[in-house]
């Protein structure tokens, strides 16, 4: 069994379309974010850089009990222990943990900043704003042009894909015009009618609250709760 430490953003999607892409059994437990729940001791335990989504498998490696966070790892471990959204040769398996290393290195980061200073940020500031919606724009056009060539981003449908789709999911936060990007509107809406991806995407989605935070919200993911672990507030 898998324990899904999850609240339905982004990155907390990667993992429940993979799970459901796999058909592992798996039970829910939400982390609600906004409130400050990353910070709790147990939860700092499995995840000591107080973000969702982690993992607890019941029956890891050598049947004990495998914790591990980072969506990256997760999505590896996941894949590996199914042997399923992973090719089986050298050269397609490294094609998958590169645009996988994409993602987490510079999809994630960067579309999370636009959409921090696109929405989250108290003052609007010009500088912040085009940096990072240049540097969102300028990756959704690299992987338009890898699409061009390749139905998905290693060749074959990876944990690239399921680690990717969910940011594009959410362009609404970078001010994105997916038309204008035509073979990543293609690959997003060819794996968006995958029920994983619709089922995945949908969990707890009637609590997703994001791109209007209230004040303990603001407290949350960017106060000093940030810095003094595990007292929120
Ligand atoms: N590099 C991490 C990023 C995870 C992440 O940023 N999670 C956000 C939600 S999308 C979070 O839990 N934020 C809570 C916080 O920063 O306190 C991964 O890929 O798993």
């Amino acid at each position: 069994m898998i324990d899904l430490y999850y609240w339905p953003t982004p990155n907390g999607h990667k993992v429940s379309i993979m799970l459901e892409e796999t058909a592992l059994p798996y039970r829910v437990c939400p982390v609600n974010i906004l409130r400050g729940e990353q910070f709790a001791p147990e939860f700092l335990k499995i995840s000591p850089n107080n973000k969702i989504p982690a993992i607890v498998d019941t029956d890891g490696p050598g049947g004990a009990a495998l914790s591990l966070f980072e969506s990256g790892a997760i999505l590896q471990y996941l894949a590996e222990k199914t042997g399923m959204l992973m090719p089986a040769d050298a050269v397609g398996r490294y094609r998958a943990i590169e645009w996988l290393t994409f993602q987490v290195a510079s999809v994630g980061p960067m579309f999370g900043q636009c959409g921090h200073f696109l929405g989250y940020a108290p003052q609007k500031i010009p500088y912040a704003i085009d940096r990072y919606r240049n540097e969102t724009l300028r990756l959704y056009g690299v992987m338009d042009r890898r699409l061009a060539n390749e139905a998905y981003l290693a060749g074959a449908l990876s944990i690239a894909d399921i680690a990717t789709w969910p940011w594009v999911h959410v362009r609404w936060l970078h001010q994105i015009e997916i038309s204008e990007f035509p073979n990543v509107e293609r690959w997003y809406r060819d794996l968006g009618a995958r029920p994983a991806f619709i089922h995945g995407a949908a969990l707890m989605e009637n609590v997703m609250k994001i791109g209007d935070p209230d004040d303990e919200t603001r407290e949350a993911f960017f106060g000093k709760s940030q810095i003094v672990q595990g007292a929120p507030g």
